[in-house]
């Protein structure tokens, strides 16, 4: 019987070579990918550090953004669309890199805007959102507004019709309480209150680190199912109940058009 344990062993160690070998693992990716990418991260396409070894680099999780643009993830961590006539953009989450052909590949922050509407449709001005490293930068210039303080927040949902009532309730994904001086707050979403003079109008910049519009993470502006502005009839209390009354404006917010 002694003499099988030789083969036995042999046909052990070639099934573990099997399962390890990594060229026999790469030679099945292809029929797995969609797509595949020459570069796993942007500095592997900047400086082409990486070299020729990372060619191969598997797009996997294929889905189709707001746009209908192809959108995926490499394993560094890159967020890729690309568009049938072979557009292409990278994002890593603050800056956006397009691929303008002849051009290069051109850097722009990443941002986005909500054009704010009364119920009556009347347009109150436009909030934009600038990503930044550290967070995200809301400027609104509106218009049309009692004079005094208003809430001002962002809401869970990207909607504003058929009525404001559809933007939901503050954006929250922690599943926290509300309030800037509530101990049981705040929600990701509560931003200070801004005030219009007499005349109506209100300027306001707030810097907020508790989203960002970058897709595809944690607290993104850009999940599911979206998210929006929303301008109350009242200021804010700060307190667990906002207490700010109605909702006098209410604007969606859209990523802003990449390429
Ligand atoms: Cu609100």
């Amino acid at each position: 019987m002694n003499y099988r344990l030789p083969w036995i062993a042999a046909l052990v160690l070639f099934g573990a070579m099997l399962v390890a070998s990594p060229a026999l693992a790469s030679q099945q990716a292809p029929a797995d990918c969609a797509f595949i990418l020459g570069f796993k991260t942007l500095q592997g396409l900047i400086d082409e550090a990486e070299g020729p070894a990372t060619v191969g680099e598997c797009l996997e999780n294929q889905r189709f953004d707001a746009y209908g643009n192809a959108e995926q993830r490499t394993a560094g961590g890159l967020m890729v669309w690309r568009k049938a006539d072979n557009w292409t953009a990278f994002s890593d989450g603050y800056r956006t890199w397009v691929n303008r052909g002849e051009d290069g590949l051109q850097v722009q922050i990443n941002g986005a805007t909500a054009m704010l509407a009364g119920p009556d449709g009347a347009s109150l001005g436009m909030v934009t959102l600038t990503q930044g490293p550290h967070g995200v930068l809301i400027a609104a210039g509106l218009r049309g507004l009692s004079p005094g303080g208003h809430g001002f927040h962002i809401h869970e949902f990207g909607s504003c019709s058929p009525s404001f009532a559809a933007a939901g309730g503050h954006f929250n994904p922690e599943g926290t309480g509300h309030g800037f001086l509530h101990e049981g707050g705040v929600h990701a979403g509560d931003t200070p209150n801004i005030y219009a003079a007499a005349d109506g109008t209100a300027r306001a910049d707030i810097f907020t680190a508790a989203v960002t519009l970058a897709l595809d993470a944690d607290h993104s502006l850009f999940d599911a199912d979206g998210s929006a502005i929303i301008v109350h009839e009242k200021p804010d209390s700060y307190g667990a109940d906002p207490g700010a009354g109605g909702r006098v404006a209410c604007g969606v917010i859209q990523r802003n058009a990449i390429g």
